[in-house]
């Protein structure tokens, strides 16, 4: 059984969004063709509180870009969000959501970050989306959507090491590219840990 796994593709990381991704938008067109062709497709959804620890507005004084220690891990601060019920955290609109067969949402406990859709930046709890795969009998896992250097890099890495044969659609994916190199890094990163990366399927 194919998976797709459709990563935080919100209102809020697109053009005009509150953490927009360069061309975040390019990927809805093809994310909605690619849903059409799976029998079970997956999405996560990154839900954080308002005064999430992650928000460089949770930090006075912290600036947005700027990293710091969280709770002893490592924490690039960010805009405020994907805030709980906002527009900003719903799912694009172009986006063929109904087609979603369930959604796992992240990053709902203020303390701690969650880029990947299994487990939170920690690895202390999971989502859930773990076991839901395995029950529905997946063996692969196909990764698309934003941000290829963050949610999409953490949520392949970590379906990789789950044991998933994991495939990284790279048409369908889009960086942040805080520094001009982070989505060339991400790649060589998930190729390095055994993850395919195809341009298109
Ligand atoms: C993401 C930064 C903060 C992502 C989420 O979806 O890649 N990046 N929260
Ligand atoms: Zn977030």
């Amino acid at each position: 059984m194919d998976a797709l796994i459709v990563v935080d593709i919100q209102n809020d990381f697109l053009p005009g969004g509150a953490l927009a991704v360069p061309d975040g938008d390019a990927v809805i067109g093809v994310a909605n063709g690619l849903v059409e062709r799976f029998d079970l497709v997956i999405a996560t959804q990154d839900w954080h509180p308002a005064g999430h620890k992650s928000f460089a507005s949770s930090h006075p004084g912290c600036e947005v870009g700027q990293q710091i220690q969280l709770n002893g891990l490592e924490q690039i601060l960010w805009p405020d969000h994907c805030v709980q019920g906002s527009q900003g955290a719903e799912f694009a609109g172009e986006l063929n959501s109904d087609q979603f067969n369930k959604v796992f949402q992240k990053g709902a406990d203020p303390q701690i970050d969650s880029y990947s859709g299994f487990f939170d930046n920690g690895h202390l709890k999971s989502t859930g989306l773990a076991d839901f795969l395995k029950q529905q009998g997946v063996v692969h896992c196909f990764v698309i959507g934003l941000a290829t250097d963050y949610c999409v890099k953490f949520t392949a890495l970590d379906a990789k090491q789950l044991g998933f044969e994991t495939t990284v659609i790279k048409s369908a994916c889009r960086a942040v590219n805080l520094s001009p190199t982070d989505e060339e890094h991400s790649l060589a990163e998930m190729q390095q840990a055994g993850v395919n990366i195809l341009q298109e399927i």
